[in-house]
């Protein structure tokens, strides 16, 4: 029997895709480096999302610093898992929960704490020489449906559009690698077209790589996209999605939501997504309403029979998910895993979700690395639907490209999810 014990874990602060600071996390077994991992950011976060710990000094990275987080590790949890056995992920997850001692870990930070977990996993999956999907699930098989985030509003962005993501789902494809394909040449006849009317500056992007034109409210970004789709000759071939991140656009004070100049309360924002669901084959709306919504995000699942993901409202938290469920809110959780800060908890969630027939769609943050952690977790779960960019920046194609060597490596085994993503077979 070999000896898989944790001998050492290492922190540093390295940077994510916006440049602010982030965490990185390396772990040693028997003295070798065997897993590194870094931990992603949010910009349109939900409240009750886990404790990022950011070091609040105005003298470094205007606040951003990820230091104390990274002394965390260093100095308190490192030595605390000194000589654990790194394939008992659980175990480890649990005793850091127990190490920090509050309920959203405001004490370790939740980016301390998932990057030990992260790395802690890749490590165990190295030490076993198995590719980290199979380590977490010997049954992992399924490719998902990428969400890919043509059109960027919201802030993820420097333009008007409210709406933070419009989507295209191309479930026509027969593999991943196709449905890169397709996504590319869709978004080229995209790009003329909004070049075409709005000149190329319109062409810049957002956060996840979606242009971030100068357009307002619902209808203009779904006429572009169906045209793009149709003379790229893909009609048949995709169905659309959204993520409205409606918290960011909601007046709190009003009550009401703001989209395109006008104002709408709950009842007659579900009417504007019906009529546009009608119109357009949209198959999935993440965080349709605001994250406080219960009720309306259980009334919008019934009324539009699409798949409503929660995002902000679930913040991959299983207390939260439960109330949902409870009353019918949504039908599919977003899934990741910095919002609750350990894999373990994140995989607690997804499992009680499907216990209870919800769908999970895997997503990245907006602040990311080049780190594909999240490829292998949307194929360890049979998930059958991954959100992460568009592929035209690195910490987006990092996710593809890791998704392409998994399609190649399962071989026959792999199945892409298409239609069926929301209960791949
Ligand atoms: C979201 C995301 C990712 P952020 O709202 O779903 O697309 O943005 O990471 O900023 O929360
Ligand atoms: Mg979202």
């Amino acid at each position: 029997m070999i000896n898989l014990r944790i001998s050492e874990i290492r922190a540093r602060e390295i940077i994510d895709c916006r440049g602010w600071p982030t965490v990185q996390v390396d772990v040693y077994v028997e003295g070798r480096l065997m897993g590194r991992a870094d931990v992603p950011a949010g910009r349109s976060t939900g409240t009750h999302e886990a404790h990022e710990l950011r070091d609040q000094d105005p003298k470094r990275y205007r606040g951003l610093g990820v230091q104390k987080a990274v002394a965390n590790v260093n100095n308190v949890i490192s030595p605390a898992l000194k000589g654990w056995e790194v394939v008992e992920q659980r175990k480890i997850d649990m005793a850091m929960v127990a190490l920090d001692g509050t309920p959203n870990k405001s004490r370790l930070g939740a980016n301390a704490i998932l990057g030990v977990s992260l790395a802690v996993a890749r490590a165990g999956a190295n030490a076993c020489e198995l590719p980290l999907y199979r380590y977490i699930n010997p049954n992992a098989h399924v490719l998902p449906v990428p969400l890919m985030n043509f059109l960027n509003g919201g802030k993820l962005t420097a333009n008007d559009l409210e709406i933070q993501e419009f989507i295209i789902m191309p479930v026509g494809a027969r593999s991943y690698a196709q449905a890169l394909q397709i996504t590319t040449e869709i978004n080229e006849v995209l790009r003329d077209l909004v070049i075409e009317k709005y000149g190329i500056l319109a062409t810049n992007t957002g956060d996840e790589g979606g242009f971030a034109t100068p357009m307002r409210g619902i209808r203009e970004p779904f006429e572009f996209m169906a045209k793009a789709v149709e003379m790229a000759g893909y009609t048949d071939d995709v169905v659309y999605a959204l993520d409205c991140a409606a918290n960011s656009w909601f007046n709190r004070k009003k009550g009401l939501y703001e989209l395109g100049g006008e104002r709408y309360d709950r009842d007659g924002l579900i009417a504007l997504y019906k009529e546009m669901a009608d119109k357009y084959p949209i198959a999935s709306i993440e965080d349709p309403l605001e994250e406080e919504d219960f009720e309306g995000f259980a009334a919008v699942t019934k009324e539009l029979g699409i798949q409503i993901v929660g995002d902000d409202l679930f913040v991959t938290n299983i207390n939260r998910l439960r109330k949902g469920i409870a009353i019918g809110a949504a039908n599919a959780m977003l899934f990741k895993v910095n919002q609750i800060g350990s894999l373990s908890e994140a995989l607690d969630s997804a499992e009680f979700a499907y216990r209870h027939n919800y769908g999970v769609q895997v997503s990245e943050r907006s602040g990311e690395t080049e780190d594909p952690l999240i490829s292998d977790l949307v194929v360890a779960l049979n998930s059958g639907q991954i959100k992460t960019g568009m592929p035209v920046r690195g910490e987006r194609t990092s996710k593809h490209n890791r998704l392409l060597q998994i399609e190649e490596e399962l071989g026959s085994a792999a199945v892409y999810a298409g239609r069926n993503f929301r209960r791949p077979a």
